[in-house]
């Protein structure tokens, strides 16, 4: 189902600000995250908001949404959407959110990688897991369960089942202590090649959780961080959006934005 996904956006003249987050990994385990996404997404004075890939810790299938903590997710996504337009792109754990989530909602998916352009430039905007080539495991994993065949046999199961082998996925995940520590960065080949694919020098991604930005030989890169705010000790604690003005980028506290 390509269409259902945006790949080539241009906003329009009256765009004055324009957000980026990403990897919020929703979870009722963290609860002051989920508040500051919510309290972010009600109040963000941003004429359209880009969810670059796992805002969700999980997605097990588009029925999940009546769940409690979905739920209430889900209409946050809802009322922010009929308020402002909100594109979603996948991340390599919320990436069975498909179209009825979207029609529930009103947010529309976003292709990745996409082209955004605004303020006279072109942004390339990726999740950013396909780029790290070296990570070998997971790309041999992410060829799996990104195969529609593979979706579909999964998405027929019962969503309790669906739920169960998350949690087996998860539990086994971290015995084996592959909760990476340092994630594989991006391929800077394939990275350059995109860009020049799409058009641009200049891409934004989330999923190393390593924030910043860095100019190199020809091509700019605005990596967004993790939000958490669960962490018991404060400096510890983060979460920050990416505003792009006709100023440029930059980087602004989520309960200011
Ligand atoms: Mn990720």
């Amino acid at each position: 189902m390509p269409s259902t996904f945006d790949s080539a956006l241009e906003l329009g003249g009256d765009i004055r600000a324009v957000d980026f987050i990403s990897d919020i990994h929703l979870s009722e385990t963290m609860p002051a995250t989920a508040d500051a996404w919510e309290a972010y997404m009600a109040r963000t004075r941003a004429d359209a908001v880009f969810l670059l890939g796992d805002i969700f810790e999980v997605w097990v299938g588009d029925d999940a949404r009546t769940r409690p903590f979905e739920a209430r997710c889900t209409a946050a996504l809802a009322a922010a959407a009929a308020r402002v337009p909100v594109w979603l792109q996948h991340g390599n754990r919320d990436f069975l959110i498909g179209p009825e989530f979207a029609a529930a909602t009103g947010i529309r998916l976003l292709a990745d990688p996409a082209s955004v352009t605004a303020f006279g430039k072109t942004v390339l905007l990726t999740h950013g897991d396909e780029l790290c080539v070296d990570d070998v495991p997971y790309q041999v994993f992410r060829q799996q369960v990104r195969n529609p065949a593979y979706q579909q046999q999964l998405l027929s199961q019962p969503l309790e089942a669906r739920l169960a082998l998350a949690a087996k996925m998860r539990a086994a995940s971290m015995a084996r202590h592959d909760e990476p520590v340092t994630y594989a960065d991006v391929d800077e080949t394939m990275a350059k090649a995109w860009l020049a694919r799409l058009g641009t020098d200049t891409m934004i991604h989330g999923h190393t959780h390593r924030p910043g930005t860095q100019v190199r030989d020809g091509w700019t890169r605005h990596v967004l961080t993790d939000w958490d705010l669960d962490r018991p000790q404060p400096e510890a604690r983060r979460a920050q959006v990416l505003r792009w003005t006709a100023a440029g980028f930059e980087r602004i506290a989520p309960d200011q934005a």
